[in-house]
């Protein structure tokens, strides 16, 4: 059995036992996620001895947060409030769930920002992907007999598919674990700033209370999903950079060192985003590009199945260290096929930027993308920090036989005024596939 509950500042919602056993059944269920009837909790639950702070007092909370709606103007995916990282951190760990892993997400980014900020390494891992999350999990229970901390956005679950269904759940090994999932995409969104009830309310702590008594009875995962609006902000730790250029930077001379015909293919997150918009700077049409806005860590196949079929043009699959990371099977799915037209460049910033820059593994000096890169077959691995060394080396990867390989290291950070693609994904298709028509 797997059940969820929405972590929310409305009234807590019941808690939806689901009881279908096959695989595709998460499919619905996932579904369902997204479109769940919110039923109203038939009682409110005890907080025990859980205390409110300032950052949540009711009064102060109001005014905060219409501030903080001003400020951000139309960008309403930005207005928040409530739940203040610590606390439901704190209340977590009164429950015994004190260890954390998973992939972050914008949702959770200040309750990520905060278990980053406060938990010692050994009890929280930032994994490549989500399902590992569960399956790390899975062997912290089986080492501790405790119930660790899931956390992932619901573009994840459908990474989570397989090792919630075929090792956590009550009917094959019985593993309890509690799943926090940032419910992007929620039908109907924008809540006004709620009123002094909702301080008090605190849902999210309360549900704490029947999430642990499911683990504890039912052996098995439980889910709270959560809402936009609901975590006070919490920042991680400014650090000072220490190469030239942040993501943004390395674009622009990325795309300045391009020829009229060649293919991009970008990744998800902030990266195609600030693609989009450097082609109307430069007043570019879209068509170069794909952009790969969800389907995270999959956007160097996408480009591998295009320089199968158009061999007659450079293909640039612009990547990020934590896509890359999260499907890096690729690397040898790409160094085994014979693609010389493919051309991977990868921007390492060392952390999940787009989603509020928690590290990636790959932040580490032990880290060796080109290592990977070279292991897996790519016949040119190649790094580059300084503008020029980027521009250089875009240079060289055009007449070089592909895979190849270019790691650019950058700082972390990018615009706060970052717009989204006014194409739609149909319209980018369409115009991406007349592009690569042309030549092929
Ligand atoms: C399967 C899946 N999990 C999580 C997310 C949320 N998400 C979107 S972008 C992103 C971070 C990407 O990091 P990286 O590739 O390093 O690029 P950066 O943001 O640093 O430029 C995450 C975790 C997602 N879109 N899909």
């Amino acid at each position: 059995m797997f059940c969820y509950r929405t972590l929310t500042r409305t009234p807590p919602v019941m808690s939806m036992a689901v009881n279908r056993s096959v695989v595709s059944s998460l499919f619905h269920r996932c579904k369902s996620l997204l479109n769940a009837q919110v039923v109203p909790h038939a009682r409110c639950l005890s907080l025990g001895s859980f205390r409110l702070t300032d950052a949540v007092n009711p009064v102060n909370q109001v005014a905060e947060q219409k501030k903080r709606n001003e400020d951000v103007g139309q960008y309403t995916e930005l207005v928040r409030d409530f739940l203040n990282p610590k606390d439901f951190y704190n209340a977590l760990c009164t429950h015994g769930m004190d260890y954390f892993c998973g992939v972050p997400d914008s949702l959770l980014k200040d309750f990520c920002a905060y278990i980053t900020t406060v938990t010692p390494k050994s009890r929280h891992v930032i994994t490549s992907n989500e399902g590992q999350a569960i399956a790390l999990a899975a062997g912290y229970h089986m080492a501790t007999g405790k119930a660790g901390v899931v956390y992932l956005q619901n573009s994840g679950l459908g990474n989570i598919v397989n090792p919630l269904m075929s090792l956590a759940v009550s009917s094959v090994y019985s593993i309890p674990m509690l799943l926090l999932v940032g419910w992007r995409g929620e039908p109907g969104k924008r809540d006004e700033p709620q009123h002094m009830i909702q301080g008090q309310a605190t849902p999210g702590i309360l549900g704490l209370y029947v999430a642990r008594k499911h683990m504890e009875t039912t052996k098995g995962p439980y889910c709270l999903l959560v809402r936009r609006q609901n975590f006070l902000p919490f920042k991680l730790e400014k650090e000072t950079g220490v190469y030239p250029l942040n993501r943004e930077g390395a674009l622009k001379v990325i795309v300045d060192s391009l020829k009229d015909r060649d293919v991009v293919v970008g990744t998800t997150g902030m990266l195609s985003r600030e693609l989009f918009e450097y082609r109307v700077e430069k007043g570019h049409g879209h068509e170069k590009d794909f952009l790969t806005v969800g389907s995270m860590g999959h956007a160097s196949a996408i480009a591998l199945g295009i320089a199968q079929f158009r061999p007659k043009r450079q293909i640039f699959c612009l990547d990020g260290d934590g896509a890359a990371l999260m499907h890096m099977g690729a690397f040898a799915t790409i160094g085994q096929t014979e693609v010389p037209n493919f051309k991977h460049i990868l921007i390492n910033n060392g952390c999940h930027d787009s989603v509020g820059g928690q590290p990636t593994s790959a932040l580490s000096d032990t880290f060796d993308f080109l290592g990977v890169a070279k292991a897996c077959g790519y016949k040119t691995v190649i790094q580059a920090v300084q503008p020029e060394e980027i521009s250089e080396a875009v240079t060289l990867m055009r007449t070089l036989e592909g895979p190849v390989l270019l790691e650019i290291k950058t700082n972390k950070g990018g615009r706060k005024d970052l717009g989204r693609p006014t194409r739609t994904p149909i319209q980018n298709k369409k115009d991406f596939m007349h592009f690569l028509a042309i030549d092929h």
